[in-house]
C-alpha cells in the first residue's frame, strides 16, 4: 500500500481519523497554554520541569501527524495463528499497525518520568533506570508490533516490554514515593503517581486486545482507546504537574536543594 492509499484509507474511517485530528488538536492547545503557564518560573529545577513537560506534547503532535499522514502506519501481514492472519483491511491484505505510536513513546514517555523524578527529588540512578527501562519498553513494544514471522515472537517482545515495564512501575510506586515524602511533594506526586499508574496499565491491555494482538477489538475503537488514555496521560497530567510547579516553585527550588519539608524537620 502506498502512503497516499494510507492517508486515504485513515480519511475515510472517520472514527479513526477523528482520533489522530483530536490529539493534534489538544496538543497544540497544550503547547500554547504550557508556555503561557510557565512564562514567569524562574528557579532552574521548576524550568527542568517545565521543558520536560513541554515535550510532551511536543512530541505528541508530531506523533499523531506521521499517523495521520499515514507516514508512519504500515499494513502488515500477521503471522500464521494470528486472529487477523491472512484477512485485514488494505487491498493486499494486512493489519493496520500503527506503530508511530510506539516510536514515539520513545521519546514522550521519558520526558513524563524526568518530570515526576524531578518532583520527587530523584537520585541520578533511579531516574537513569526509569527512563532507560522505559525506552526498553518502547521499543521492545515496537518490535512486538513489528514483528511478522512468528506469533510466539511477537508476545516474546511483548513479555520482555512487559519487564521492562514492572521496573518503571517499581521506581514510581515504591522509590520515588518514599523519596517524594522526604522532598516534601508527595501530595502532588502521589496524586500524579496513581494517575500514571492506572493510565500507563491500561496501553499494555489495549495493546493485547487491539488488533496487533487478541484483535477482540477493531482498529478505530483500539485508536480511540489509547488517544483517550492519552488525553489524560499526557495533557491533563502536564496540566496537573505545571499548575502546581508554578504555585509551589520555593517548594521544588527546596528539592533540589536536599531540603524538603521532611529534612528541615516540618
Ligand atoms: C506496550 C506493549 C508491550 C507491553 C507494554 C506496553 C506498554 C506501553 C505503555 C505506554 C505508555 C504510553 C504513554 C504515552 C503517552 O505519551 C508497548 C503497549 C508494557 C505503558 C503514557
Amino acid at each position: 500500500m502506498t502512503q497516499t492509499e494510507i492517508f486515504q484509507f485513515i480519511q475515510s474511517n472517520t472514527l479513526l481519523s477523528a482520533s489522530l485530528w483530536v490529539n493534534i488538536a489538544l496538543a497544540g492547545l497544550s503547547i500554547l497554554l504550557f508556555v503561557y503557564m510557565g512564562r514567569n518560573v524562574e528557579d532552574p529545577r521548576a524550568q527542568l520541569i517545565f521543558v520536560a513537560t513541554l515535550m510532551v506534547p511536543l512530541v505528541s503532535i508530531s506523533s499523531y501527524t506521521g499517523l495521520v499522514s499515514g507516514l508512519t502506519v504500515s499494513f502488515l501481514e500477521m503471522p500464521a495463528g494470528h486472529a487477523l492472519a491472512g484477512a485485514g483491511a488494505g487491498p493486499e491484505g494486512g493489519v493496520f499497525t500503527p506503530w508511530g505510536r510506539y516510536l514515539t513513546w520513545a521519546f514522550s514517555t521519558p520526558m513524563i518520568l524526568v518530570a515526576l523524578g524531578l518532583l520527587a527529588g530523584s537520585n541520578l540512578s533511579k531516574l537513569f533506570t526509569a527512563v532507560v527501562a522505559d525506552v526498553g519498553m518502547c521499543v521492545t513494544g515496537l518490535a512486538a508490533a513489528l514483528t511478522t514471522s512468528s506469533l510466539l515472537l511477537r508476545w516474546v517482545w511483548y513479555g520482555i516490554s512487559c519487564a521492562f515495564f514492572v521496573v518503571v512501575l517499581y521506581i514510581l510506586l515504591a522509590e520515588w514515593a518514599k523519596d517524594a515524602e522526604v522532598a516534601g511533594t508527595a501530595d502532588i506526586f502521589n496524586t500524579l503517581k496513581v494517575l500514571t499508574v492506572v493510565l500507563w496499565l491500561g496501553y499494555p491491555i489495549f495493546w493485547a486486545l487491539g488488533a496487533e494482538g487478541f484483535a477482540v477489538l477493531d482498529v478505530a475503537i483500539t485508536s480511540w482507546a489509547y488517544s483517550g488514555m492519552d488525553i489524560i496521560a499526557k495533557y491533563l497530567f502536564a496540566f496537573l504537574l505545571l499548575r502546581w510547579v508554578v504555585d509551589n516553585e520555593r517548594t521544588v527550588a527546596d528539592v533540589a536543594a536536599g531540603l524538603g519539608a521532611a529534612s528541615r524537620g516540618g
